[in-house]
């Protein structure tokens, strides 16, 4: 059993598709263990892509997912790592798989749709910078 982080991002949130991307979650066999709609500020959506610092898309994204809310989600199952990024698809919606979260839900690169976490690692580090433990039942 394993636990990841999913962003529903500005994006999806404006287009009122919260409802139909949690559904792939849960008709997928990932259970929603913590919810909340969140506004990041600049400091928040900085320190949460840290590691991106770098690139040159880094103000951008830190523009776009301070845009509007988030829908922040603690999705839980087996492999759920894995499982939730074969469902959300590539990073560029224009690549993702036919079915996928981003190839049905999302715009472009910048606007995606989701965010998942890459690995088991960062998915503790991301839950642990949105949810206490008491939030996650
Ligand atoms: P991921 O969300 O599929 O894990 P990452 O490489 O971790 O992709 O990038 C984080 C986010 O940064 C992406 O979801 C996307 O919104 C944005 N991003 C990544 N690459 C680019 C790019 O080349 N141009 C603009 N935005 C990008
Ligand atoms: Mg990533």
């Amino acid at each position: 059993m394993q636990q990841t982080l999913s962003i529903i991002k500005p994006d999806g949130v404006k287009k009122g598709v919260i409802g139909k991307i949690i559904d792939r979650f849960e008709s997928n066999g990932l259970r929603v263990a913590a919810i909340k709609k969140v506004q990041l500020s600049s400091f928040d959506a900085q320190a949460f892509y840290g590691v991106h610092q770098q690139r040159s898309f880094f103000n951008d994204l830190v523009k776009f997912m301070t845009s509007g809310p988030v829908v922040v989600i603690v999705l839980e199952g087996e492999n759920a790592v894995l499982k939730n990024r074969e469902l959300m698809g590539s990073t560029n919606p224009k690549e993702a798989k036919t079915g996928t979260i981003r190839a049905d839900f999302a715009e472009s690169i910048d606007a995606n749709a989701v965010h998942g976490s890459d690995c088991l690692e960062n998915a503790k580090m991301e839950i642990e910078f949105f949810f206490s433990k008491r939030e996650i039942c």
